[in-house]
């Protein structure tokens, strides 16, 4: 074997790309100590070659002058900075932290971990101790605007929020995706890399239908359904009705394993196709086609992600689907849908504690606090008051809703810092932006991915080069943090917590190293042949396929209810299903969201020659546009309850009449025509989705008015 190259050592290395989930592996050549080159690597057998133009800019993000690559301190207006030394930074911000935590408890700390720091093992697992050892519940992330409503579907369903059945795509015949446009996003709670491929050959052996209010990029080359947005869960529950009058239910399945289906079924009553057919605008032959097919095709699945769970609707939505895929006997079948393989931990998947807001009282899920809770969590006053914020790699300014309620409150914070690579429009108002490393700087392991891989696989990866400037890890500045304010060991068991009294350096990729090994597919230390461990994955360096020949039979031992059933009904799916039934929808325009090939949420948009050919517009279909007078190219009043802006008008009839789509993440401080669609879309704790503390990000009420 080659001997592996060391970070900054002249040479190929295999690693892998930690932007999306798709996790493609990647050859970075590295010439004097700098990657000169980013290509797909043909030797990975997850991605075999796959790779985005997403991929190369890592390069361009790393090298970037806009880089922060020293500590900054904050010493004008917002958006003013000095470089000061690590020791500085450190030393004020434990000093500050700890008279804020000693004063107000520690959920006067809170954190708010963003997308990109779950894509760094170490960091995002240190992020999780570091903010649980100061004694904190007040954990804040993306998932309120992404997962929220999945992962309390699967705590009604599965028992545990982070159990989420993904498609076999290798082996399905019938696929269908509703909210989801993965041959752009690569998919979300799944990681299957060849996305394209895995697509192309389940439409040459069946049918993959696209149901959305957009004929998006996946829409064209399969079969595309245009929905109304918003309506996902009529469609869905005409479509289990008819399951169920067509006799195509597993009732073998449902009655050994499942719990609550006849409940269910009682409440589908109202729920028939011609309703379905128009609320949805799909026509009720169509409907009942789809529901027959998927009722008969042996192996079919149903997929859907983010277009579904930030609706208002977005749990009962998600719960529907899950009682499609389950009614029809899929789940753990062949070509159907399945838990991945997480090679971490094996048996019964793991349950969390419902955290709820300190103003609204609102749920979250997956452990993490509603983000439009965060502002009131500041400003409010009374004991738990928010007065120390630390923002990881996120941007909730322009990606969660609520933005100026968030800057004044931000403003009213006694601490707030950083973790990023660059100044953006949250942390400009920081008293602190710590620099740290791109994933081209930092060891890894594909983490997020284990448990959503179609195929599962596992690598490790060295730094490919040394960080630029004075950049550190995430899980370093979290340790330094902690131990300048007397903990020296930010860990979540006792006894890690006593070697770090003893000592003891618990690096967090020892903490994966122990799971690895003691998980199902692990080495027990020596006991297993061929078994995993970090160093065994060293000897791979393009990455290993784990035996995973057992996941669909699997499922069952990952059930975390007590009595091991499914369950397919409660109080709360009573109570949905019942807001469902008695909501009115009207036949005004909704606002959409939608994501590019060439950017990345609201970060990659710095990159100019991915950003050069991208200029957002309001799509509108060419009739919806007629009847306002509006053609492509004018600028128009885009209003809705909560806000307004001004936005450049593209007639396409990619859109279904009466839905709007305009992409998200701009509004950057240093160009004006391109705006922050979440401006438009609720701000309030008491509009968004109760049981999922979900904010409301498509299907947005709005009216569109020409400028003058
Ligand atoms: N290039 C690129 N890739 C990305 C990202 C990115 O920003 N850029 N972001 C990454 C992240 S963080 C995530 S979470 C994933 C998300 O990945 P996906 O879940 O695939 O997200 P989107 O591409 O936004 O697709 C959502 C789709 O839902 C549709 N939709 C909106 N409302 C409705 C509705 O009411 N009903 C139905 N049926 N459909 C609806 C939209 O038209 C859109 O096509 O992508 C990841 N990958
Ligand atoms: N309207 C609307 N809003 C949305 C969405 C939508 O579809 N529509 N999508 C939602 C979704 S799914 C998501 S996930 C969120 C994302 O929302 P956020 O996670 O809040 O924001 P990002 O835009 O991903 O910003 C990431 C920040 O991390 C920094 N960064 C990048 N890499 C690293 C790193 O390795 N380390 C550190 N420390 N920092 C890094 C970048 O510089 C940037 O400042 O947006 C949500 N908002
Ligand atoms: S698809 Fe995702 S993981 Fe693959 S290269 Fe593009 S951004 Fe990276
Ligand atoms: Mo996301």
């Amino acid at each position: 074997m080659p001997h592996p190259l060391l970070p900054g050592e002249d040479g190929n290395h295999p690693t892998f790309c930690r932007l999306c989930e798709a996790f493609c592996g990647l050859i970075g050549q590295v010439k004097d100590g700098r990657v000169v080159s980013v290509k797909p690597d043909p030797e990975n057998p997850s991605s075999q070659g796959h790779m985005c133009v997403k991929a190369p800019a890592i390069m361009d993000i790393t090298y970037s002058e806009s880089r922060v690559t020293k500590p900054l301190k904050r010493t004008g207006k917002p958006g003013e900075f000095s470089p000061v030394s690590w020791d500085e930074a450190l030393d004020d911000i434990a000093r500050r932290l700890r008279a804020i935590i000693t004063e107000g408890g520690g959920d006067a700390f809170a954190s708010y971990v963003g997308n990109p720091a779950v894509f760094s093992a170490r960091g995002w697992l240190a992020a999780e101790n570091f903010t649980g050892a100061l004694g904190s519940g007040k954990r804040y992330s993306p998932c309120s605007q992404d997962t929220a409503p999945r992962h309390v579907a699967s705590r009604w369903v599965f028992g545990s929020d982070f159990l989420s059945p993904i498609p076999d795509l290798e082996a399905t015949d019938f696929l269908i995706i509703l909210g989801s446009n993965p041959l752009i996003s690569h998919g979300g709670l799944l990681t299957a890399p060849r996305m394209r491929h895995h697509l192309n050959e389940i439409s040459s052996r069946g049918k993959v239908v696209v149901i959305d209010p957009r004929r998006t990029e996946t829409a064209r080359v399969f079969e595309h359904v245009p929905v109304k947005a918003g309506t996902d869960a009529w469609l869905l529950a005409a479509m289990l009705r008819l399951i169920l009058e067509a006799g195509l239910a597993d009732t073998d399945f449902l009655a050994h394993y499942v719990k609550g289906w006849d409940s269910l079924t009682e409440a589908l009553g109202d729920f028939n196709v011609e309703r379905a057919a128009a609320i949805c605008g799909i026509d009720a032959l169509k409907i009942t086609e789809m529901a027959l097919a998927f009722g008969r095709t042996e192996r079919a699945a149903i997929y859907s992600r983010v277009g579904i769970c930030r609706t208002t609707f977005g749990t009962i939505t998600n719960l529907l689907i899950d009682a499609l895929n389950i009614a029809c006997g899929k789940l753990g079948r062949r070509g159907g849908v399945m838990f991945g393989f997480n090679p971490l931990s094996g048996g019964r998947a793991p349950t969390t504690g419902i955290p709820r807001s300190r103003i609204g009282d609102l749920p979250g899920a997956a452990g993490f606090l509603p983000c439009i809770a965060l502002p009131d969590d500041i400003l409010e006053k009374g004991r738990g008051r928010v007065r120390a914020l630390m923002v990881t790699a996120g941007n909730p300014v322009l990606s969660a809703p609520a933005a100026p309620r968030l800057v004044e409150a931000v403003r009213d914070l006694e601490l707030f810092f950083s973790l990023d690579l660059f100044v953006n429009e949250t942390n400009r108002f920081a008293h602190y932006i710590l620099p740290t490393t791109t994933f081209i700087e930092r060891e890894d392991i594909p983490m997020l991915g284990f448990s959503h891989m179609v195929r599962a696989y596992a690598q490790y990866t060295p730094a490919l080069v040394r960080p630029q400037g004075e950049a550190r890890e995430e899980h370093e500045i979290y340790r330094d943090i902690a131990a300048r304010m007397g903990i020296s060991a930010p860990y979540p068991s006792r006894i890690l917590r006593m070697m770090g009294w003893l000592g003891v350096n618990v690096d967090p990729m020892a903490l994966f190293d122990l799971a690895l090994r003691t998980g199902p597919a692990g080495d027990r230390f020596g006991l297993t042949k061929r078994g995993l461990s970090i160093s065994a994955l060293k000897k791979h360096p393009h990455g290993i396929l784990l035996d995973d020949t057992a996941v669909q039979e699997n499922w069952r031992k990952k059930i975390a209810h007590r009595d091991g059933f499914i369950r397919l009904w409660n109080a709360e799916i009573a109570q949905e299903m019942e807001r469902l039934r008695n909501h009115k929808y009207d036949a005004g325009l909704k606002l959409i969201g939608r994501r590019h090939l060439k950017s990345l949420n609201s970060w990659m948009h710095r990159v100019d020659k991915l950003v050069r050919s991208q200029t957002p517009t309001l799509l509108v279909h060419p009739e919806d546009a007629a009847e306002r007078g509006l053609s492509t190219g004018d600028r128009v009043r885009l209003s809705s309850r909560t806000g307004s802006v001004e936005v450049l008008v593209e007639c396409s009839d990619e859109m279904i009449r009466g839905t709007l789509s305009y992409p998200h993440g701009w509004g950057h401080l240093d160009d004006e025509t391109m705006v922050n669609i979440n401006l438009l879309v609720p701000d309030r704790p008491e509009q968004i989705e109760q049981v999922s503390g979900a904010s409301i990000l498509d299907a947005i009420p709005v009216t569109l008015e020409r400028m003058a």
